[in-house]
């Protein structure tokens, strides 16, 4: 370790207790700097964001990508507010983020300090733990129970606060040293009864219609590889939402692809929805039963009898009576197979293959109706021609990852999984935009040496363009693929559709996003003309280079959500 002022510290204490949960590296801007000098110090590595809304989401998107925890840390007062958006995704989406932020010295608080403000009652609704430490002697505790928090049960962020005053003082010689590792999620694995899982082994054995409905808590768990097995031996249908797409490939004959809002004409949702319709048993794994996850609450049967397994008790029973089967996701699944071996699964092997046929023609159907848009040669670009191209750079070892909006609906309903426990990053916790480029940057970070594809709509990136200058500094490269059409066509076409009209927010003056992107020293191209795609992508991923794929795409098109379906079918 090189000498260093902060030596002998608390900030150098807990930079200690950093490097002891396997923390590599911390998203900032250089504040609260006796913790980020004495970080450095030690080795950990500073990712300096250029905004704070983005160094929280780039956390966000290390932690999803990682299996470890994301550090952000920021300045008192306005820094400190600008974290409370991605706190919110992160609460939302069960994503475990650790905050080090500074707080006034302690004996200038509530007297007006600089920057002063209430952060216990500003993080309050958007953390899941939130706490202010005064005494040298207890930070070693609070670092602990920062993480504990973060980690275990239902994952989520938490906030340290930090007084300025405290970082500098020196570390009192305290008891005995903690000596654990709690940087991993989900930290403990609990499981559900033997007696609970016997009876969702029996129904499960003898339902006549099950279907799976699995969400991003597989993802989080790490429960892809069980789920897979658990539909392969007991032969059951996989839907997945949103967050869940890639729980399971969707090339596997039982996989129905990604159910939820995508149900309008044109999309694979308009033929397989049917198969969960006709349910006698759903089971929801790793899902919070939301909004956009179950099309308006309207997809699952009310006849249908519910099992719901997930991490958290209060999401289970939350929208649908359940048997109650609360548990880490890949504990309880595993436990299930268990379970499964004592009963008699005949009725599942015999109705296999009439089942695997249906779901086949989902597919084939999904594929037929939208051939048009996928296989376009126009120009303005389709976003689905897009989506075909980027499509068989999934067979590499990439990460896809998507701003809100229709970047988001163009990832999880054309792309096609062919791996289970393949990851998707949306953030559809609260589904803001101008997630998509810091998460591709914090995914980057974490695993440096898989591509990272984002796609983003023009509207979107404008929240983060200045994070562009930190991915050349950082040299985090990213391919990004910006769908400009020119508006924010979600909102247009939401309140077309409510209102038969929409306001004059939604266009936006010409954009260069390519000229952008070269002011700061990153490489780029426009694109008018769809046969330009796949050379841009090859140079983007193939390079591990950085590089803006600017696509001009058809204002037009919209992804069919349930919301358009009457206007598409009179189309
Ligand atoms: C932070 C935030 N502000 C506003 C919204 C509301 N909103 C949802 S989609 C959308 C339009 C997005 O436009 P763009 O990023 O260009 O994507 P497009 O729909 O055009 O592909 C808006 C304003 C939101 N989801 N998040
Ligand atoms: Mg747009």
């Amino acid at each position: 370790m090189k000498e260093t002022s902060m030596m002998g510290t608390v900030a150098d204490r807990i930079a200690e207790a950093l490097g002891r949960h396997g923390v590599e590296m911390i998203f900032a801007q250089s504040l609260p700097s006796a913790l980020i000098l004495a970080a450095e110090a030690r080795g950990i590595r500073q990712i300096a964001y250029r905004q704070e809304n983005m160094g929280g989401a780039m956390a966000d998107g290390y932690a999803r990508s990682s299996g470890k925890v994301g550090v952000v840390a920021a300045q008192n007062g306005p820094a400190a507010t600008l974290l409370v958006p991605p706190f919110a995704e992160c609460l939302k989406a069960s994503i475990p983020v650790v905050a080090m932020v500074q707080d006034v010295e302690r004996d200038q608080t509530d007297r007006n300090a600089f920057q002063d403000f209430d952060q216990i009652a500003l993080f309050q609704s958007c953390t899941k733990w939130v706490r202010r430490v005064t005494v040298a002697e207890r930070v070693d505790d609070y670092v602990d129970a920062a993480f504990t928090a973060a980690t275990s049960g239902r994952p989520g962020p938490v906030a340290l606060l930090l007084p300025a005053d405290l970082l500098r003082s020196p570390t009192p010689v305290a008891g005995a040293p903690r000596i654990s590792n709690l940087g991993r999620w989900p930290l403990d694995r609990t499981r559900p009864s033997d007696h609970d899982l016997q009876t969702a082994a029996e129904r499960i054995a003898n339902a006549r219609s099950p279907v799976v409905l699995a969400g991003g808590g597989i993802h989080c768990a790490g429960a892809a590889e069980e789920l897979a097995r658990l539909q392969d031996e007991a032969g059951l249908p996989v839907f997945t939402t949103n967050m869940g797409k890639g729980a399971v490939s969707e090339f596997h004959p039982l996989s129905a692809g990604v159910l939820g809002s995508l149900v309008g004409p044109r999309s694979l949702g308009f033929y397989s929805h049917e198969l969960m319709s006709e349910a006698d048993l759903v089971v929801l794994v790793g899902t919070r039963t939301n909004q956009n996850g179950t099309d308006n609450w309207r997809q699952i049967p009310a006849k249908a009898s519910v099992i719901h397994i997930d991490i958290d008790p209060t999401e289970v029973g939350r929208n649908y009576e359940a048997l109650r089967l609360v548990g880490d996701a890949r504990e309880t699944l595993a436990a299930l197979r268990r379970s499964l071996e004592s009963c008699d699964l005949a009725l599942r092997r015999n109705l296999r293959a009439p089942l695997e046929e249906r779901i086949a023609s989902f597919w084939r159907h999904f594929d037929e109706a939208r051939h048009t848009q996928y296989a376009s040669v126009d120009s303005p670009i389709r976003p689905e021609r897009v989506m075909a191209e980027l499509q068989p750079w999934l067979q590499r070892d990439i990460a896809i990852v998507a701003d809100a909006s229709y970047s988001s609906m163009w990832i999880l309903g054309q792309l096609r999984a062919p791996r289970a426990g393949m990851r998707f990053i949306t953030p559809r916790g609260l589904a803001g935009l101008g997630w998509g480029f810091p998460l591709a940057l914090g995914a980057k970070a974490a695993e440096p040496q898989r591509p990272v594809v984002a796609v983003v709509g023009d509207g979107g990136f404008a929240h983060s363009w200045a994070e562009l200058e930190t991915m050349m500094r950082m040299r985090l490269p990213v391919t990004i693929i910006v769908l400009n059409n020119g508006i924010l066509g979600f909102q247009r076409d939401a309140e077309t559709v409510k209102f038969g009209q929409y306001t004059s927010a939604c266009h936006f003056a010409e954009v260069d996003h390519a000229a952008l992107a070269k002011a700061c020293g990153c490489p780029s191209i426009r694109i008018n003309d769809p046969a330009a795609i796949a050379a841009a992508l090859k140079r983007g991923i193939e390079g591990n280079e950085p590089l803006l794929i600017e696509v001009m795409t058809d204002p037009e098109a919209h992804p069919p959500l349930s919301l358009f379906a009457e206007m598409d079918r009179a189309a």
